[in-house]
């Protein structure tokens, strides 16, 4: 279904928390998205109908759980071009990222034990820096970082940073402070010529555009159910079959055996080594439909709507006097951060929420970057597909109207 505004109006009524909170308009789909009634009726079936363990019974409820919760990974592997086995559940992309950071040491130390350099980028979300710091201080393992060039990376930076050294590249797929959308495929294939490891952080891209993992060539890619319409507490690690299949599990425990005697366990195959304990079973159930929805509208739909959504932002705010904005303007998805002159960026969300307007104010777990924009942190409007042209303008008015105050 192609988006126009009339047809988002539309969409909109499928999105209950509109109607319960008449004249929001929201517009922080990048801190974690609006949930449709679909996927609520979903869950409110599976809590009210259906409930029961996965994997543990042979009774029938229990058995149509676990059919349940396995179509929703054949769900979201055919959505990202993977295979269901390659679907690891987790609690959200940062416990995905540290799943990998936990365990990637294992395979490398085993194939090479002179590849000690992990490459991040200076625009990572903390969830994509602090375990890989964390990595580093136990030891052994050095961090090197791709530099900014305005608001994208610095691909002569990059090119300089990976050789036969580097162990993993990690990187955001979307920024989720400047909206960049990296050069993923361009940066794994040098990364892989070199023989590194890829971990795409796809937080920000997943969502809201269309991502193949095959097409994207990464060996790793981690999501948060949340930012997609589904509830929190569902993420998702994708990693190449192979790898995992080498890999140590995370956490031990429950499910994730094969054989258990006093002293030792050995694993059982893929996902279920890397899924320990009762998953977030109705999380799951819920990430499927919320994909089913996605799909009915078209991810390329919603990644095109998003477009024209910002496009039209860019063309109105910039005549906003005294607003500096911080996006490239070209590769860049529905994020777009600003700063009003002269006006702290939390007086400013503040101001717009009066307003029934909510956006995100703050250094956006974005502290390094921050810190090379030289502000202490940035306003930050992020689209999804019921975000309509109205909401925009009534942003700019709104911002306008901030601006004329502050000037008294
Ligand atoms: N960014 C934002 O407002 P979790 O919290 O695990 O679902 O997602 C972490 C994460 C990782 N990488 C990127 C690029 C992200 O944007 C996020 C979450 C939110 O920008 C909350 S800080």
């Amino acid at each position: 279904m192609k988006l126009s505004n009339k047809t988002v109006h539309t969409l909109k009524k499928d999105f209950p928390i509109f109607k319960n909170n008449p004249g929001l308009i929201y517009l922080d789909n990048a801190a974690t998205s609006q949930k449709p009634k679909q996927v609520i009726d979903v869950l409110k079936k599976f809590y009210e109908k259906e409930y029961a363990n996965v994997h543990r019974g042979v009774y029938r409820l229990s058995s149509n759980a676990t059919e349940l919760y396995l179509k929703s990974k054949e769900i979201i592997a055919e959505f990202i071009g993977a295979k269901p086995e390659e679907i690891i559940y987790t609690r959200n992309t940062t416990e995905s990222l540290n799943l990998l950071s936990y365990t990637l040491p294992s395979i490398i130390n085993a194939t090479n034990k002179k590849r000690d350099e992990i490459v991040l980028t200076e625009m990572e979300h903390h969830s994509n820096l602090i375990p890989w710091q964390q990595l580093a201080k136990r030891g052994g393992w050095k961090l090197k970082f791709i530099k900014l060039k305005g608001y994208e990376l610095d691909m002569e930076d990059f090119k300089k940073k990976v050789s036969k050294k580097t162990a993993v590249v990690a990187l955001c797929h979307v920024s989720n402070s400047l909206g960049t959308i990296n050069p993923v495929q361009e940066i794994i294939k040098i990364a892989k010529e070199k023989g590194a490891l890829t971990v795409i952080d796809a937080a920000q891209s997943v969502p809201h555009m269309k991502v193949d993992v095959l097409k994207v060539g990464a060996d790793f890619l981690a999501f948060s159910g949340h930012k997609m319409m589904a509830p929190t507490g569902i993420g998702v690690l994708y990693g190449k079959k192979q790898l995992l299949e080498k890999m140590q599990p995370f956490m031990f425990g429950g499910e994730m055996i094969k054989k258990v005697t006093l002293n030792s366990a050995t694993w059982a195959d893929l996902p279920a080594k890397f899924e320990a304990g009762t998953p977030h079973i109705a999380g799951a159930i819920g990430l499927g439909e919320a994909i089913n929805y996605i799909k009915k509208i078209g991810i390329e739909n919603i990644e095109e709507w998003e477009k024209k959504l910002l496009d039209y932002t860019l063309e109105k705010i910039k005549d906003i006097k005294g607003i500096k904005i911080y996006n490239s303007g070209k590769n860049s998805s529905g994020i777009l951060s600003f700063n009003l002159e002269g006006i702290h960026p939390h007086d400013v969300a503040s101001l717009l929420d009066e307003q029934g307007i909510a956006i995100r104010a703050g250094h956006h777990c974005n502290m390094p970057l921050m810190k090379i924009l030289g502000v202490p942190g940035t306003c930050r409007i992020s689209f999804y597909l019921y975000n309509t042209f109205e909401d925009i303008d009534a942003l700019i008015s709104t911002l306008k109207k901030i601006k004329d105050k502050f000037k008294k």
